[in-house]
């Protein structure tokens, strides 16, 4: 039952009036934040759920660029396209979180997919092809962070579990580039890098989520302080049915194909 899982009284994604006043502030912002989204019992279910899986998380330590591509030898080691930061984290993958977690449940309802295609105006979505991408727990314990970046796909889905004691937080500057039209803005880039920018700060609890448009505001998560590790689900749909995540992005993410 949806009801199980999802706060309907406070957070209505049934109701027609409460999905477009998303759709509104998603169009807005590039951001929507619902706090109380899941029941209280639910988070704490799933965070037990994640805590005994965490053995199974693949950690990467890697450097990017905030793209996500590889590097243009053309531009030079010092240009901003080439600058490398480092992010490092754990996830585990839909094909390790139980088929009756209360997570499938949410990911597979047509009354959720219904909101989330109303709110960001796509006809239908679908699960990945892959059997790694669809769900995925991320983990991030104490000095661990996810550097600043822009998206590779158009949305994403997030819901906080477990808030560490400091850090941890979500920082943005909305709109800083457009994708669609190849916009780079290399100077907007390098002055937010360089700390030169005003960010915003994304205010999370345990149970809230986020829908983000990522791929023309820079993000990042700040490194976790302290011994509570930050859980955090990330839920991925795409536009079309059997579109698998591209293989490097799988291994690098994951660390196998399937
Ligand atoms: O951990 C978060 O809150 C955001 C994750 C994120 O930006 C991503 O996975 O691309
Ligand atoms: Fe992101």
């Amino acid at each position: 039952m949806l009801e199980d899982v999802v706060n309907f009284n406070e957070v209505p994604i049934d109701d027609a009036e409460f999905t477009e006043k998303c759709r509104l502030e998603l169009n807005q912002k590039g951001v929507v934040t619902l706090h109380n989204f899941l029941k209280y019992e639910t988070v704490e279910e799933l965070i037990k759920e994640a805590k005994t899986r965490s053995r199974l998380a693949y950690f990467t330590d890697s450097t990017h660029n905030v793209y996500l591509t590889p590097k243009n030898e053309n531009l030079g080691p010092e240009h901003v396209f080439n600058r490398q930061l480092n992010s490092s984290k754990g996830c585990i993958t839909t094909d390790q979180i139980p088929e009756n977690s209360k997570l499938k449940e949410l990911y597979f309802s047509d009354i959720f997919k219904n909101f989330i295609c109303r709110v960001v105006e796509e006809e239908a979505l679908y699960e990945y092809a892959d059997s790694l991408s669809s769900i995925n727990v991320h983990y991030a314990s104490e000095g661990q962070e996810l550097n600043w970046h822009f998206d590779n796909s158009k949305f994403a889905i997030t819901l906080l579990l477990q808030a560490p004691d400091s850090g941890g937080n979500f920082e943005y500057v909305s709109n800083l580039r457009n994708a669609d039209k190849d916009e780079m803005n290399f100077t907007g880039v390098e002055a937010v890098l360089n700390g030169e920018t005003e960010t915003n700060r994304l205010e999370t609890h345990p149970g809230t989520l986020i829908l983000f448009r990522g791929q023309n505001s820079i993000h990042r998560v700040t490194p976790t302080e302290g011994a509570r590790e930050r859980i955090l689900v990330v839920l991925a749909y795409n536009s079309k049915p059997g579109i698998s995540l591209s293989e490097s992005a799988r291994l690098t993410f994951f660390g196998r194909l399937q």
